[in-house]
């Protein structure tokens, strides 16, 4: 089937895309365009062309399944067309209705003008990608929304809504009826008054303020700093808009050109590319087909408001869900319900909420000290201490309590989730729902798969995930699942380059420059040393004294040192570095004195550590136990273990995820390393059974 077709509805020819899911740009669509123009636009009969989209969307621009390869010859490429689909004397309009992203828009803009549907979402998301608006996008825009707009827009990559679009001035009218019928009116209309065309690469009124405001573009710069922080893509689209202020729209084109072909090849445009797919990916189970049944979650209930279940109450109500928390006292139960009216009342203060808003989350959250307000409930999260026999006895009540069907989940962290399971007579219906702190910010579930848990039970879980706007990614029962799990690798090799010679602030420098928002001594203060510190508590009452888990030395010497000096973190205004202002981390001479103490003790001897070392030190070993993870099935592919990083952990989108990343520096690379570190610190840091063998056969993650 040819990927654009063509209608005659009068004197009006509407060439519709037809390249499903999406309607993407590729090569077949782009070579149907070049065939509908080179027919319409000489064709006297035709007044004036609409072009639309078939199915649920215009289009999401170009395919980008298709970049990275080269397209057959004599296809046309993108910007070319629009240009020359905007040279048309005859009227063009543009219907737009579902989505209008990347080429999509710009496709959009080299029309005379354009309609949308209601419910349509517009934008150019293109640095999402790592790279930028290729097909004119960063030469229109500006023109017809204005620089300031455009700015925010592409370096955003935000999709606004028909109505800020609208207000923007980057559609022309809102259709509520039948968009095509409506595009295909006005462009009769344009062409019986023999309105001259108005093309947006002509237009100048969006860049006169510009012109007259020569500070502008430092001040966006300076404004996108931080979020753009060890980006290209961000930046290369602020010299672009520049351009089109500076230079006439040919010009600007060309530099547009010249910039996108910098980075659609680069590593960064690579790893933003595998983590688009890969949010799609995590979805799939090989197991679970789409015909899975799934139940139906119309109201929900969570077990204990404490740090967690009151995020986790606020994310079902986000969604629209009802759902009503239970604590184990009156006490508890307001404190609780006081904490989350307060936190949606910061982001009402914020400007991010709007009131009524928040008023109708509050109204979908009940209180209750009893487990009977859960009784009906379709799915009841448990979030309760992080103790065994404590989570055994709740999901025993919740057995002999909620209705046949129900979905028991737990929230925890850390425990066996077939042994909570075995509490309850109906383990089919149980599974793990990690929810990571803050719940109602992080967008990282991890859904844990317990032995019993049926193919409804996950399939429902994975579905839900999407409802709350998760990224759920499946994974299996072991120690830490997959996040906490690759985290405690990062975090002894950390403790340990400190007991070795190197400062906190040293190894934090180095992992913030490698791009996480912060380093693992300072995620530890604000998390809180003292949940660390409770966690090996228990553990070590489990095991002989003086050893680590399994054949590993103990890492939380110097760590225990500050928490039995009341040094929590953030909570206690000192930690691993001491806090005036309560947030930023100010090192602290107390702190290394008791680090140099301590090594002493432990016969460690201090030395100088290269930054080289603290990197590869903190992110091979993690790189290496995601690979005994895959080995071990509790992840179902690399990929899903860099969502996990990425939407949990900080880990830099633009570097693709550890395991993404891992491939970009070579897996030999990496178990040669391993290898090195085994030899010198012990048999923990062994580079694991599929890293060498993926090493012997010359392959990467990405291969598996
Ligand atoms: N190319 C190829 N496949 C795409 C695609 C695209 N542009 N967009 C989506 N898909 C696939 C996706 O992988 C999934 O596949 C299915 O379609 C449904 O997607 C010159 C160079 C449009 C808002 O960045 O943001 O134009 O998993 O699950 O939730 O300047 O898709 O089913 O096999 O996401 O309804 C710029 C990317 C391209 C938009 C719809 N465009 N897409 O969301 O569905 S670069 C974008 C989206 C460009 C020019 C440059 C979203 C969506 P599968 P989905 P959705
Ligand atoms: P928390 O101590 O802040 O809250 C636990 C709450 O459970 C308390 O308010 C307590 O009153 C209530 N509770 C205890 N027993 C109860 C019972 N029988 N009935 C009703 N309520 C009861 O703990 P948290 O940090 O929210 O952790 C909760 C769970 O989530 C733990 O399993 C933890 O491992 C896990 N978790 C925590 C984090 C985190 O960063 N804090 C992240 C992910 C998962």
């Amino acid at each position: 089937m040819s990927a654009t077709q063509i209608e005659r509805r009068g004197p009006v020819a509407v060439v519709r895309l037809v390249n499903p899911p999406v309607n993407g740009l590729g090569s077949a669509v782009r070579s149907g365009l070049e065939a509908a123009f080179n027919q319409l636009l000489p064709d006297d009969s035709v007044a004036g062309i609409v072009i639309t989209g078939d199915g649920r969307m215009f289009s999401a621009g170009a395919d980008i399944r298709e970049f990275g390869r080269t397209p057959p010859p004599g296809v046309p490429n993108l910007p070319e067309l629009i240009d020359w689909l905007e040279e048309s004397s005859k009227p063009v309009v543009a219907a737009i209705h579902g989505v209008a992203a990347g080429g999509g828009l710009e496709l959009a803009l080299g029309c005379h003008y354009r309609i949308v549907a209601p419910k349509t979402r517009l934008g150019l998301p293109e640095v999402t990608l790592g790279i930028l608006p290729g097909a004119g996008g960063t030469q229109r825009l500006p023109r017809v929304a204005g620089v300031e707009a455009a700015l925010e827009l592409i370096v955003s990559g935000r999709l606004v809504s028909e109505r800020e679009a609208l207000k923007l001035g980057i559609v022309d009218q809102v259709a509520e009826g039948d968009v095509v019928a409506a595009a295909v009116a006005k462009a009769a209309e344009l062409a019986a008054t023999g309105t001259p065309p108005r093309r947006s690469s002509e237009r100048d009124e969006g860049l006169a303020a510009a012109r007259a405001d020569p500070g502008l573009f430092d001040r966006f710069r300076r404004s996108m700093a931080k979020r753009a922080r060890g980006m290209n893509a961000p930046y290369a689209c602020v010299r672009c808009i520049e351009a089109a202020v500076r230079l006439p729209f040919a010009e600007g084109r060309h530099f547009e050109h010249q910039e996108f072909r910098k980075l659609v090849g680069a590593v960064e445009a690579q790893a933003m590319r595998h983590a688009f797919f890969a949010e799609r990916e995590v979805a799939k189970i090989p197991d679970l087909p789409d015909s899975t049944p799934t139940r139906p979650i119309a109201a929900a209930g969570v077990i204990g408001c404490g740090t967690m279940g009151g995020g986790i109450a606020m994310v079902f109500a986000n969604a629209g869900i009802p759902v009503t928390v239970v604590e184990s006292d009156a006490g508890a139960l307001d404190a609780g319900l006081e904490k989350i009216r307060a936190n949606y009342q910061a982001t009402v203060d914020k400007g991010r909420l709007a009131q009524d808003a928040m008023d109708e989350r509050m109204a979908l959250i009940a209180g209750a000290t009893g487990f009977d307000a859960v009784a009906d409930a379709d799915i009841v999260v448990e979030a309760v201490f992080e103790e065994m026999p404590v989570k055994k006895q709740v999901f025993g009540i919740l057995d002999r309590t909620c209705r046949p069907g129900a979905i028991l989940a737990t929230n925890t962290s850390t425990l066996d989730v077939d042994e909570i399971a075995a509490a309850t007579g109906r383990p089919e219906s149980v599974i793990g729902t990690h929810f990571f702190s803050p719940a109602n910010v992080m967008r990282l579930l991890e859904v844990v798969r317990g032995a019993k848990s049926s193919p409804e039970t996950v399939a429902t879980a994975m579905a839900l995930s999407k409802t709350l706007g998760k990224i759920g990614v499946l994974v299996g029962v072991c120690d830490g699942f997959v996040g906490n799990r690759m985290l405690h690798q990062y975090l002894r090799e950390a403790a340990f380059l400190v007991e070795e010679g190197a400062l906190p602030q040293d190894v934090d420098r180095v992992i913030y420059d490698f791009g996480f928002p912060m380093g693992p001594f300072a995620m530890s203060d604000l998390a809180g040393n003292d949940i660390g510190w409770r966690i090996r508590k228990a553990k070590m009452a489990e095991r002989p004294a003086g050893t680590g888990s399994g054949d590993e030395r103990y890492s939380g010497t110097i760590s225990d040192r500050l928490c039995e000096r009341g040094r929590f973190g953030q909570k206690t205004g000192a930690g691993w570095y001491r806090y005036e202002d309560g947030r930023t981390p100010l090192p602290d001479p107390e702190v290394e004195s008791l680090i140099v103490e301590t090594s002493k003790a432990l016969g460690i001897g201090q030395r100088p550590v290269s930054d080289r070392e603290i990197l590869e030190r903190c992110l091979y070993p993690l790189v290496n136990e995601g690979a005994r993870i895959l080995d071990e099935g509790i992840a179902l592919r690399s990929s899903d273990i860099d969502m996990v990083w990425i939407h949990g952990y900080g880990f830099p989108r633009y570097r693709g995820g550890p395991m993404f990343w891992a491939d970009t520096v070579g897996l030999d690379a990496i178990a040669a390393a391993m290898r090195g570190f085994q030899a010198v610190h012990g048999d923990w840091m062994a580079p694991a059974p599929l890293l060498e063998k993926l090493v012997a056969e010359g392959k990467g993650f990405k291969d598996l």
